[in-house]
């Protein structure tokens, strides 16, 4: 079948091979147009009209949500699919133990037949991106094909699309290839009849080619899966890009913080989904005179500077956050950042052309009546027919928010004037944290750089008999918050990051571990968090500068009592909680040492240092 239409001819690039590519693959796929994304406002706006019209999309009112589209997707289709994600390494063991393998010349074929005519009756999109600030040397480019409008306007506000990235690849420059397709093939005319269109979940792939940095994914249109450019370019397969090249991606924010004095200190941070990392990153600080500003809110790339430090860049230009939880409160940037201009998916709408969410703190009009995330009315108190209670929004619903929009004002500093630096921000400190109850404290500092190594392995949240059918108390480990992201053998990636910290005239960050989520014996929480966390913060400044007070214990070094400002908050915290959330616990960490040997059982390729590090740590314990 011809390709019957090409359609904005003047954005296509003067770039054979690319061309060439784009070709091929629209002669697979058939599609009825190819149309060469520009990155213009025109080309956004005019795709939000159109779906809008098709009834995929609805427009909320342009005075309380100006700009700003809500989608519904199919319920199948609602989040990453971890389950169909796949390493397709030339060998097994390169994938490793915590990815899904498969060999890449069988899933080439099988993709390729479901490929074959499945963008009949679609556009074929070509999108060049960047991912970091145009030109920028830790940079990377890529393009995106895909049949879905929904992707182009996602891809325009979480990476750089446009003509710059053109002038930067210029006629051969070298890109990342990702194809993507939901799956779903119009014959005859037929229309999707305002239906989010996927494939079914059999049908669905996520597919990294590490060794020749290729993306293919089929069948999902949501989120990670079909916005290529975040988690399978910026983490999966720059992951394996950056072991090659000896410099770091990591799913970590980057935050920019500041003393009263003016003095700055650069802190990325790692932590599980759902342990309030953007939150972290735009964080509004209680303690007077300290100020928070973001740098990014997920993904940090990192190379070193010629003085020997690690400078980090956001990859993205946009935060694709969650919504349900994010309130004035919680997140006020990340509130003000939705305030026009956003995408906004598997929210619930109100009767007045707003969207709302649980989580949100804005009360309903008694008896409103919204529409809730599967286009059924909705009440407050509804329930199914079993009794349980309705979400009007889907727990993953999300808003993708323009990082530019991130509000710069005075009593809310938010994105950083210098978040687009080119050349990056030299980072000062990592933090390493997830979701436990008990036993580690709130703050300690790792004994050494692979000491810290140690402790970004072995990050994990602890998981509730209630919520899963697991034992109360197992913590479900995430290293280095990469399970789902790391592009080879996670074994390797600890491994890589050993000889990061060996790299010639190397001036490492400092690494930390922080838990905000230390629980009474009674279940309260120890801590309050939020906006109190800068005080956490502080400290971890301090010990950048060889100062705060800090006694070393066999966990690393911890904070004395008084070490953290406590100033305004003597009662919600009182010395005594404070003294458990610092104490150490030496019958849990016998525990913990016990479950991180059984966690490192797993991994065939486990650095020899980590095994001398979990050594030495059973050493101090047993002191
Ligand atoms: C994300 C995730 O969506 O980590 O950022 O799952
Ligand atoms: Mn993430």
């Amino acid at each position: 079948m011809e390709v019957k239409m090409v359609k904005n001819l003047n954005a296509a690039p003067n770039h054979p091979k690319m061309v060439a590519w784009v070709n091929e693959w629209a002669e697979l796929c058939e599609p009825d147009a190819i149309y060469w994304c520009d990155g213009t406002n025109t080309e956004y706006y005019g795709l939000c009209d159109e779906m809008v019209k098709s009834g995929l999309a609805t427009r909320l009112n342009s005075k309380l949500r100006p700009d700003c589209v809500l989608f519904r997707s199919d319920p199948s289709d609602v989040a990453r699919v971890e389950a169909r994600t796949f390493i397709a390494s030339e060998k097994e063991e390169d994938a490793g133990p915590t990815n899904h393998w498969i060999d890449p010349k069988k899933l080439k074929a099988e993709m390729t037949a479901l490929y074959k005519g499945c963008m009949h009756g679609r556009t074929m999109y070509v999108i060049p991106f960047s991912m970091g600030p145009v030109g920028s040397n830790i940079a990377k480019i890529g393009v995106e094909i895909t049949d879905s409008a929904y992707v182009v306007i996602n891809m325009h506000v979480m990476t750089r699309v446009g003509n710059a990235v053109l002038d930067v690849l210029g006629t051969d420059g070298e890109f990342v290839p990702c194809i993507h397709s939901v799956g779903k093939p119009l014959e005859n005319g037929a229309t999707d009849n305002g239906v989010w269109p996927c494939a079914p979940m059999e049908h669905k792939y996520i597919a990294q080619f590490p060794e020749t940095r290729e993306i293919w994914s089929y069948g999902s249109g949501y989120g990670g899966n079909a916005i290529l450019g975040k988690k399978c370019l910026a983490l999966r397969i720059a992951s394996v890009q950056a072991r090659d090249e000896g410099w770091m991606a990591e799913h970590m924010l980057i935050l920019k913080l500041t003393n009263p004095e003016g003095k700055v200190k650069y802190v990325t941070g790692a932590f599980p989904s759902a342990c309030g990392k953007t939150n972290l990153a735009m964080l509004i600080p209680t303690i007077p005179g300290w100020k928070v500003e973001t740098i990014g809110d997920d993904i940090s790339w990192m190379k070193f500077g010629k003085d020997g430090r690690l400078y980090a860049i956001n990859p993205e230009n946009g935060f694709f956050g969650v919504a349900p939880g994010t309130s004035m409160k919680s997140n006020k940037n990340a509130m003000l950042s939705c305030a026009k201009e956003t995408i906004f998916t598997n929210c619930a709408l109100r009767p007045n052309g707003d969207i709302w969410w649980e989580g949100m703190d804005v009360e309903l009009e008694p008896g409103e009546k919204l529409i809730d995330w599967k286009g059924n009315v909705w009440e407050m108190g509804k329930t199914d027919a079993e009794g349980k209670p309705v979400k009007a929004a889907h727990p993953n619903a999300r808003f993708t928010a323009r990082a530019c929009n991130c509000p710069v004002i005075a009593d809310c500093p938010a994105i950083a004037p210098n978040w687009e630096d080119p050349a990056g921000v030299p980072i000062d400190a990592f933090l390493f944290g997830g979701r436990r109850p008990s036993t580690l404290p709130l703050v300690y500092q790792a004994l050494s750089w692979e000491h810290g190594v140690m402790i970004g392995s072995s990050v994990g949240s602890e998981v509730t008999a209630a919520a899963l059918d697991v034992k109360a108390g197992t913590v479900r480990r995430d290293p280095f918050a990469m399970l789902p992201f790391c592009g080879y053998n996670m074994g390797d990636y600890w491994k890589h990051w050993i000889e990061i910290g060996k790299v010639a005239g190397a001036k490492l960050p400092k690494i930390f571990c922080v838990n905000w989520f230390r629980k009474t014996a009674d279940g309260k929480w120890l801590w309050p968090g939020f906006g109190d966390n800068s005080r956490v913060l502080k400290w971890v400044f301090e010990r950048c500068d060889g100062e705060g007070k800090a006694v070393e214990t066999p966990i690393g070094y911890m904070p004395t009592v008084d070490a953290i400002d406590r100033t305004g908050i003597e009662n919600k915290v009182t010395e005594a909680d404070m003294k458990e959330l610092l104490s150490f616990d030496r019958e849990g960490w016998l525990k913990e040492l016990e479950m991180i040997k059984e966690h490192y059982k797993k991994f065939d390729r486990l650095p020899k240092e980590l095994t001398a590090q979990l050594e030495a740590l059973e050493a101090r314990l047993a002191k």
